[in-house]
């Protein structure tokens, strides 16, 4: 059975402990397995107050974390990539304190429309961070994930297929692909063929709509996509992400364009959306099963 998560960004994008207990408080009413935290900057989120909370609530938690301009794995510039794996490194630390099993999310770039394509020695450089950082993941007992981005918020991974080649290139089983339909949508050329070739390195999924919004509200294939999930036994963490700018700071908005509210009461698409993914589960199990028979 697949493990099902809320992102925090259905409620808030600054992780206090106020807007914490909110987050957690609901998806325990809604039953969800587990929260995903997306951790902005590892050097301010209080671990403690999210392993406590975590405990309190009995709601566990997962996390992800996106690089940034000044910290990014994919630069040129050494400094910048120093201080990319620093922060990731650090978020490794932070998201094992908070009782994390995975730190996904864009760790190999900002999440930015980049000017040019990345340099093939960035290409060739990033294996060398990335074992690094497996070795740190494996040592702080948690696991690291590679979101592949669309065109317009990276240059480097922008398919579930180059995210594997990366994880198979270095080796380790510390690492892992994970994939966001939204951004499979753009960039997949067939989003069976595209699950099934990264079927022995997917680790995580963040289901989302193809306009950000609340499940079923755009035009995904949703019995294509949760039968590919079914095709290759995949029974890990599926995350339920989905924004709205009524509730996200200006910060966040900006940065994934969201010039639009697909939604406004959070409460609303919490509830509906793990509806949404237990029926879509289940009927992709039952013809599974039948295909099988
Ligand atoms: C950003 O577009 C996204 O999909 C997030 O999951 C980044 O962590
Ligand atoms: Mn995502």
């Amino acid at each position: 059975m697949n493990r099902l998560g809320m992102h925090m960004m259905l409620y808030t994008s600054e992780w206090t402990e106020p807007r914490a207990r909110t987050v957690l408080e609901r998806a325990k009413e809604f039953e969800y397995d587990f929260v995903e935290i997306l951790i902005f900057d590892p050097a301010s989120i209080d671990a403690a107050m999210t392993a406590r909370l975590s405990t309190e609530y009995a709601v566990p938690v997962e996390a992800t974390i996106c690089g940034a301009p000044t910290a990014d794995l994919s630069s040129d510039d050494p400094e910048t990539v120093r201080r990319g794996e620093a922060a990731i490194s650090r978020g490794i630390e932070v998201a094992s304190e908070m009782g994390a099993t995975l730190l996904g999310g864009p760790t190999f770039s900002a999440v930015q429309r980049y000017p040019s394509p990345p340099s093939q020695a960035a290409r060739e450089r990033i294996t060398d961070s990335y074992a690094r950082l497996a070795d740190r993941a494996t040592a702080a007992g948690i696991r690291l994930g590679l979101e592949a981005l669309n065109r317009y918020e990276s240059n480097f991974v922008n398919t579930v297929g180059q995210a594997a080649d990366i994880v198979r290139k270095v080796g380790s089983p510390a690492l892992f692909v994970h994939a966001d339909l939204f951004h499979m949508n753009m960039e997949e050329h067939h989003l069976p063929t595209a699950v099934a070739e990264v079927a022995d390195v997917l680790g995580y999924v963040h289901v989302a709509e193809s306009n950000r919004g609340a499940l079923g509200t755009g035009n995904t294939d949703w019995p294509t996509f949760f039968g590919a999930l079914a095709g290759i036994g995949y029974d890990g963490p599926i995350t339920f992400e989905s924004f709205s700018p009524t509730v996200l700071g200006e910060e966040m908005t900006s940065l994934i364009a969201l010039w639009r509210a697909q939604w406004t009461d959070p409460d609303e698409v919490a509830k509906s959306g793990i509806a949404f993914m237990r029926d879509h589960l289940q009927r992709s199990a039952r013809s599974g099963a039948h295909h099988g028979s």
